[in-house]
């Protein structure tokens, strides 16, 4: 393992921090995600958050207030030997609209207290620049990223925080899981449907210009400070044929296509024959500009960080039992456990995707989310005894090393999902938690967001402390 692997942990604005009428902030699409059976069909894009009742409870509005615990969160990664911590910014606390020209200065300055506080403690930032996150003025005025108005207010946002965070912060990420516009529309991406509109259109258009200011971006943050290292990212997890029937195999690969269409167009500069084929086919016909295609050609990812939970499976008769995942269901495979939440357990999963996607693009890789949703049981004594995390991340870890090790994939980095608990990006509860620190909150919104180290703590500490070594004993 390289001396300068970059271990630490990951979570985002819209599921940890909270505070969201703090600091001038406006509001978000997160601020409308409701708890309970409502929340599935907003994110779906389906259900209009505004016709949601009254006395709807928003578990993301407070979350569990990283905005106003992040010195004590801090500590607790340092105290892990956290080398980096990927977090995200909350674009509507740095443009509450979307559309000041100039920033909130309140809100830049928690971002900048909270970076310094960061490297005081010798913990590389890793910054995620919209994270199911867009201000909901702008989905509320253009109908978010189907509007190429909304590239302009995007690359406004990321220019003033390149500028600002110049000299700190070294790796960005565009989008976070950028696929996830395909099935969860509206909380990937603001996109809400109006009746007689084409899913599949409105989803491709607004793929093209989110990926536009991907590339746009990517062009100015190395305009603004050469060594910047700017990442596009996926939701990733490959692909299994239910069985070797060809038919199997081969709808297998489409549905890999799928996901991989955006790494294609992000890695590698160009739509894929088969996107342009498929559009073709359906009949879409994209707005675009002229220059946008060289744009995206001249401004690919330096990094391609991915999110891992599980792999997929597939079969071509659409027959036999489901199984849960992250982004989309899936055949169930057979030969793996699931989760709590019914989520495949696949270490070696993991090792296949890591070898899918280096094999495709041959740029370094960034593992930036990876764990294990599970319920934890805080004891009398104070303790979290989650064998079962450590077991899931110890088996996820070893996977990754044998794929740097044995395979040669370069890997940049591995940072552990929810690192401090939060509230569940699908599920909108409390009790899917993720953490190697346990935060007492419930699923209602009550407790005292108390900090509590886990079994898993000391555990990742030692990892850490090791760069990996005591997991080969
Ligand atoms: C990814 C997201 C995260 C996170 C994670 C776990 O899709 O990037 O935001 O939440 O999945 O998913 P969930 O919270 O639904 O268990």
């Amino acid at each position: 393992m390289r001396e300068d692997f970059l271990w630490g942990g990951a979570t985002a604005a819209n599921q940890s921090e909270g505070g969201w009428q703090d600091n001038g902030r406006g509001m978000a699409i997160v601020d409308v995600l409701p708890h309970g059976k409502n929340r599935m069909p907003v994110m779906e894009g389906i259900m209009d958050y505004r016709s949601l009742p009254q006395d709807t409870f928003y578990p993301g509005r407070d979350a569990v207030d990283a905005h106003g615990h992040f010195k004590e969160d801090i500590s607790l990664f340092a105290r892990m030997g956290f080398r980096c911590y990927r977090f995200s910014l909350s674009w509507s606390r740095i443009f509450p609209t979307g559309e000041e020209t100039e920033p909130n200065e309140a809100g830049l300055k928690y971002y900048e207290t909270f970076i310094d506080e960061l490297l005081s403690h010798g913990i590389q930032p890793v910054v995620t620049l919209c994270h199911f996150d867009i201000p909901l003025a702008l989905v509320e005025k253009y109908g978010s990223w189907r509007s190429r108005r909304v590239i302009d207010c995007y690359l406004h946002y990321c220019k003033t925080v390149f500028e600002r965070f110049r000299g700190k912060v070294r790796y960005w990420i565009t989008f976070n899981e950028i696929n996830m516009l395909m099935h969860l529309p509206f909380m990937g991406a603001g996109i809400r449907f109006e009746q007689g509109e084409q899913p599949l259109h409105v989803k491709y258009q607004a793929a093209h210009n989110e990926l536009t200011a991907s590339a746009m971006a990517t062009r100015l943050a190395h305009e603004i400070c050469p060594d910047y290292l700017v990442g596009c990212m996926l939701a990733a997890g490959s692909v299994y044929p239910y069985s070797c029937r060809p038919e199997d195999v081969w709808a297998s690969l489409k549905k890999d296509r799928e996901n991989y269409f955006f790494t294609d167009v992000q890695a590698r500069g160009e739509y894929p024959a088969y996107t342009r084929k498929m559009l073709e086919q359906e009949g879409i016909r994209l707005e675009t500009e002229p220059e946008d295609f060289r744009i995206l050609k001249e401004n690919t990812a330096d990094f391609i960080a991915l999110s891992y939970y599980n792999s997929r499976c597939v079969r071509a008769d659409g027959q036999g039992e489901a199984s849960g995942g992250n982004v989309f269901a899936s055949a169930k495979n057979p030969y793996l456990e699931c989760s709590q939440w019914g989520w495949p357990i696949d270490p070696l999963g993991l090792r296949i995707t890591l070898n899918d996607l280096y094999d495709r693009y041959q740029k370094p890789l960034f593992i930036v989310e990876n764990g294990l949703g599970a319920v934890d049981r805080l004891e009398t004594d104070g303790t979290v005894n989650d064998d079962y995390r450590i077991s899931y991340l110890s088996s996820h870890i070893q996977a990754m090393m044998d794929a740097i090790e044995e395979d040669g994939v370069d890997l940049l980095g591995y940072t552990v999902w929810g690192c401090v608990d939060l509230i569940s990006a699908t599920t909108g509860e409390m009790s899917k938690r993720y953490g190697l620190v346990y935060v007492d909150r419930d699923d209602a919104g009550n407790g005292s967001l108390r900090r509590i180290p886990k079994k898993s703590f000391e555990w990742y500490r030692e990892v850490i402390a090791t760069n990996g070594a005591c997991l080969r004993k």
